[in-house]
């Protein structure tokens, strides 16, 4: 068996759009988790096996124990990713402030230049069904001034939260 192909990956977005829900919902071992204390940061390691074809690939998942704002854009916090989810809460995606993920683009393209990310809109439950078109289209022309791909989820139901973690490691992997 090939060896693993080991990925940084980051979680950013603003405070309580379910950043740390989707990795609690996609890592299924919470034990395998460290806790660095000097950066407030969790990462969570989690392996998968792409269309059982490419080698394993090992996902190193940084998380924000804390709730700033500001060490989202911290260079440490960046450094070495080789992608990111962009999370935002599609029940506040009108309101919510566009500058600040247009930042965190700006701030992944500085700290690491060759990183892909996948804009997600996440708590789909909570809109209601004749609401899903207009939200998809916020979201949809968010990600074009972005500069790339969205999809959406939910981390209480588990609605795309798979489909989100494993599209990053195909782009990752294939590019
Ligand atoms: P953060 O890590 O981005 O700060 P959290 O966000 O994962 O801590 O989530 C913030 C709150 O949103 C939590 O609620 C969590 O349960 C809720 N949440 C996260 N994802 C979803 C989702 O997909 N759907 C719904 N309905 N709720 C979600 P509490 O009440 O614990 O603060
Ligand atoms: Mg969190």
């Amino acid at each position: 068996m090939s060896a693993a192909i080991q990925k940084k990956i980051c979680l950013l977005g603003d405070i309580a759009v379910g950043k740390t829900s989707l990795v609690r919902r996609f890592v299924d071992n919470f034990f395998d988790e460290h806790y660095l204390s000097t950066i407030g940061v969790t990462i969570s390691r989690k392996e998968m096996t792409l269309d059982n074809v490419a080698p394993l690939v090992r996902f190193l998942i940084w998380d924000l124990a804390g709730e700033e704002r500001f060490s989202l854009l911290q260079t440490s916090y960046l450094q070495g990713t080789a992608g990111a989810l962009i999370v935002c809460d599609l029940t506040r995606i009108v309101t919510s402030s566009q500058s600040a993920l247009e930042k965190y683009v700006e701030r992944l393209r500085e700290v690491s230049p060759k990183s892909s990310f996948i804009l997600v809109g996440n708590k789909i439950d909570l809109i209601p069904k004749h609401n899903v078109a207009y939200h998809d289209q916020e979201l949809s022309l968010l990600s074009e001034k972005l500069g790339g791909p969205y999809l959406v989820t939910s981390a209480k139901t588990g609605e795309g939260v798979e489909n989100a973690f494993t599209s990053l490691a195909k782009t990752l992997v294939s590019g």
